[in-house]
């Protein structure tokens, strides 16, 4: 299985699942011009040009972090990534992994976006806090969106988060999202995953 990832951007999600999985992968770094760091153009692997992407071993492509995440969640259950299929508790992960795509990844856009302007930024930013304060919310002692066990939502909101303090959001109202990025952070699979991906520990 090959992970085609952008360093530091929304495909680190997918890249600790997969260590905290612990099945065997390739990562495969893609860099802005769209080139792939075994010399391939990314854009004849995956036609919509964006990251993460995963080949299956049979050749089978994967995108969109709503599909890829439970997929790597569900190669190892005695991860804990995910419940198992059918169950409530599963949907319970896609839901919230549904939430950090389209409420807080997406929202992050015009803070990276050259070009946006300081009212689309101050807009973005206001977005953003107020999805985030629905998570502060909702975590009561709960040391993960779900419960006691990361699953690939946790994997998920923990990148966004990781790019709050490179875009001036700030989390000091919402203590409880600081002390969970501080917890997500910890966890040696994401150590392993910022490493590989050349990140600042
Ligand atoms: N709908 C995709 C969006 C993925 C996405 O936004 N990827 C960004 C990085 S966070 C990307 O590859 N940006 C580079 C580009 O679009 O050229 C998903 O949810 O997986």
């Amino acid at each position: 299985m090959k992970l085609y990832y952008l360093a530091g951007a929304c495909s680190l999600a997918p890249h600790i699942s997969l260590i905290e999985a612990g099945v065997a992968f390739e990562a495969i770094a893609v860099d802005r011009q769209k080139q792939t760091a075994d010399g391939q153009d990314f854009r004849t692997i995956s036609a919509k040009g964006y990251l993460p992407a995963l080949v299956l071993d049979d050749g089978e492509l994967l995108t969109e972090n709503a599909a890829l995440l439970p997929y790597i969640g569900g190669l190892n259950p005695a991860a804990k990534l995910i419940p198992a299929p059918g169950t409530l508790a599963h949907f319970r992960v896609t839901e919230w992994t549904a939430y950090v795509c389209s409420e807080i990844h997406k929202n992050f856009g015009p803070l990276f976006r050259p070009g946006s302007t300081d009212e689309m930024k101050a807009a973005a930013r206001e977005m953003v806090l107020g999805r985030l304060a629905f998570i502060e919310n909702s975590l009561g002692d709960k040391p993960y969106l779900t419960g006691n066990d990361f699953t690939v939502a946790d994997a998920y909101l923990y990148v966004t988060l990781s790019w709050t303090s490179k875009v001036a959001v700030d989390l000091g109202g919402l203590p409880k999202l600081a002390a969970y990025l501080a917890r997500c952070a910890a966890r040696p699979a994401v150590q392993a995953a910022r490493k590989a991906e050349n990140l600042p520990a």
